[in-house]
């Protein structure tokens, strides 16, 4: 393939924001077509996307169109394997924006049509793995000189969320990202996973319950504490730290001016998720783009998802249980052995 002349399905936030990006700073890519259920919706995607962009409003006829040899899919997670698997169906290169699935029983009809299809089509996009910052703090664990990796303290922090956000999304919407990127960044694999209800936030006016405390183990026993806390109050506030035989890495901050004025020194914390990791997609989506034109995938692949929505799974059966859920994924296929 010359080009990747992409379907975008799902013109909501993030998919408005990669169709911009796509059209703007990636190279070897051109958004063709977009979808989006609402018809409004989708003008909304053309009219970022420019002149004779195709509108749809049926993911399969968009997926389908013959001018079009890859997909981005960029609904709301619940509705991701819909056209992932039209994608992989038409054997066409998909992102998938994460999570992969909302549940594992999706993610798992993903993987076995991808394998049935014996070609790997499709990318998740967990965008940490290509953060500057996750990627100095790998670099820096997989060169040994700090040692073993023992204890993992997280924080995922926002400034409130959307009224239907709910105390399950905590986890396959939001720490679905330590889910995938933590063992990546230390080498390992999920064993055991515990979620803990400290006092609600009184800035909470649902039944949502936040914070959310969730203890989670690998295999090789490095034991991870995340905080998600969505009404935080104060900024968009992502912190690793990542505590070695002999010494600690920390996930850098973005970098912002130190400002003294008015007998006090501040610096910024970021007011969003789109704007904290803005360049991590561009370098994520240029890489799907990369590796699609070779016939291949980078980053995430359907299983990383899939493991994933486990996770996640056992997580949310946690959120109730309280106690600790085992992670079981039967062992990774030889079809997605690296
Ligand atoms: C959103 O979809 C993201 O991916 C953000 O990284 C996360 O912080 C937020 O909670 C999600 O809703």
């Amino acid at each position: 393939m010359e080009n990747l002349n992409i379907a975008l399905i799902g013109c909501g936030m993030i998919g408005r924001e990669h169709i911009e990006r796509i059209q703007n700073r990636i190279r070897g890519a051109q958004i063709v077509a977009v979808c989006d259920v609402f018809e409004e919706g989708a003008k909304k995607g053309a009219e970022i996307a420019g002149a004779g962009t195709k509108v749809y409003t049926d993911f399969n006829e968009a997926i389908n169109d013959p001018d079009v040899n890859a997909v981005v899919v960029t609904t709301p997670g619940q509705f991701h394997k819909g056209p992932v698997l039209a994608a992989i169906k038409a054997g066409k290169p998909v992102f998938s924006e994460k999570p992969l699935a909302n549940t594992a029983a999706d993610g798992k009809e993903i993987v076995e049509a991808e394998m049935a299809g014996g070609k790997h089509l499709v990318q998740v996009g967990f965008m940490r793995r290509y953060d500057r910052g996750y990627r100095q703090v790998k670099e820096l664990i997989d060169s040994g000189k700090f040692g073993a990796p023992m204890v993992i303290k997280c924080t995922h922090r926002a400034d409130g969320v959307a009224d239907d956000y709910t105390t399950a999304m905590a986890v396959t919407d939001t720490a679905i990202h330590e889910i995938d990127v933590l063992p990546w960044l230390v080498n390992d694999e999920w064993d055991e996973v515990q979620c803990i209800m400290p006092k609600t936030n009184s800035k909470v006016k649902n039944a949502l319950k936040d914070p959310q405390i969730m203890i989670m183990k690998t295999k090789g026993g490095i034991i991870n504490m995340l905080e998600v806390n969505v009404n935080c109050g104060f900024g968009y506030d992502i912190n690793c730290e990542v505590v070695c035989e002999n010494g600690v890495v920390n996930l850098p901050c973005p970098s912002f001016p130190t400002v003294r004025y008015a007998n006090e020194v501040s610096t910024k914390i970021e007011d969003n998720w789109i704007l904290r990791f803005i360049d991590s997609y561009d370098v994520e989506i240029q890489d799907w783009v990369d590796h699609a034109l070779k016939g291949e995938t980078g980053g995430s692949s359907a299983w990383d998802g899939y493991v994933a929505s486990i996770t996640a799974d056992a997580l949310v059966k946690s959120q109730t249980s309280g106690v600790p859920e085992k992670v079981v994924t039967g062992g990774t296929p030889n079809f997605y052995k690296k």
